[in-house]
């Protein structure tokens, strides 16, 4: 049996990215492990959030991981703010780590670039805060998307680093990334990742979005000009994130696409994969709209933020005695 941890950020309305490189993991790893999903709503604070949104779309993506196959019975769902011991161990991470690791940070760099000469401080310290989030249930697995791959290098090493200066206290955690270490790309910029919080609406899928939208997306997804179906991420950065979604969603291979498109042109493949999306996406959207209205969702996060913060308080404690911050 393995501990493990994730989070999603409430900071916009989750894609297809987060579901195949992240959230479809999580249901397949509840049977026979401890897990624990957070809504990681003080990390979405980093950059400017509006308060009515964020506050509602913390409920959303809980009723998201819940749609998902999440089963409260057997993982613990909760949200980051309503366990105070994320932030306190986040401080104490932060006070271990050095500036230039974490300027290195590409996340810190894409987002600092957007934000001119007022960068907020929480971006830079955005990685501390991710790994007391992890350590602070001694994780073993953190299933994420490749793009998480870096925090993850920086989590191992304040994780060994306090070892160090301390005594063990903290269980190193590995990363566990998807089938493929998927990485869905925009469908308009296929060099760049697919993000929630990307301001062009048309190079994004949304998980929510109705399947005539999803359709009318991957249609006009950009592509090349030589109509071939074949995996090429230099040549053809387009049709190759669409091969990816398509295998992703399919379960074929590269080769198995390769092969049935051989003489079908972009049109019918793009529709195919429009329908393959739709049909993995439409059985969430109908849990979801059960969910999102239901009172026991309350219950559920209530319930969780209890048994996170149980385990949290053990881990935190320990911290405390190892570094000297008791009376
Ligand atoms: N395009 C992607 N392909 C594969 N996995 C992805 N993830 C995100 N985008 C892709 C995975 O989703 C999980 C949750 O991500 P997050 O909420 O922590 O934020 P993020 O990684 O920064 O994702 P976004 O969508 O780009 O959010 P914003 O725009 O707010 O920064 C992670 O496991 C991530 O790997």
């Amino acid at each position: 049996m393995s501990i493990i941890f994730s989070g999603i950020q409430p900071s916009g309305e989750l894609t297809l990215g987060n579901y195949l490189g992240a959230l479809r993991n999580f249901s397949k790893m509840q049977d026979g492990n401890e897990c624990y999903y957070c809504v990681v709503n003080q990390h979405a604070i980093t950059v400017p959030q509006e308060p009515a949104m964020l506050h509602e779309r913390t409920r959303q993506l809980a009723a998201i991981y819940l749609a998902a196959g999440l089963d409260p019975q057997k993982a613990t769902l909760f949200v980051q703010s309503e366990v105070p011991e994320h932030v306190q161990l986040g401080w104490i991470m932060t006070t271990l780590s050095y500036v230039g690791e974490l300027e290195r940070m590409t996340q810190y760099k894409d987002k600092a670039a957007k934000r001119g000469d007022s960068i907020p401080a929480g971006l830079l310290a955005y990685p501390p805060l991710m790994a007391a989030d992890i350590l602070l249930y001694q994780t073993n697995l953190v299933p994420v998307g490749d793009d998480q791959k870096q925090h993850m290098e920086i989590t191992r090493d304040l994780a060994q680093r306090f070892n160090r200066l301390y005594g063990e206290v903290f269980t190193i955690p590995d990363i566990l990334l998807g089938q493929d270490g998927t990485r869905v790309m925009s469908l308009q910029e296929p060099t760049k990742k697919m993000s929630k919080s990307d301001e062009n609406r048309t190079a994004t899928v949304y998980l929510l979005d109705a399947p005539k939208d999803i359709e009318k997306k991957i249609k006009r997804a950009q592509t090349d000009s030589d109509n071939a179906v074949r995996y090429d991420v230099q040549a053809k950065p387009g049709i190759s994130n669409l091969m990816d979604i398509f295998a992703a969603v399919t379960d074929k291979s590269h080769e198995t696409i390769e092969r049935e498109y051989a003489d079908k042109g972009y049109g019918t493949f793009k529709k195919d994969v429009a329908d393959a999306v739709v049909s993995v996406l439409e059985p969430i959207q109908q849990r979801y709209e059960e969910m999102i209205g239901a009172p026991e969702l309350d219950e559920i996060l209530t319930q969780g933020a209890e048994k996170a913060r149980a385990k949290a308080a053990v881990t935190y404690e320990k911290v405390l005695h190892a570094i000297g911050l008791y009376r």
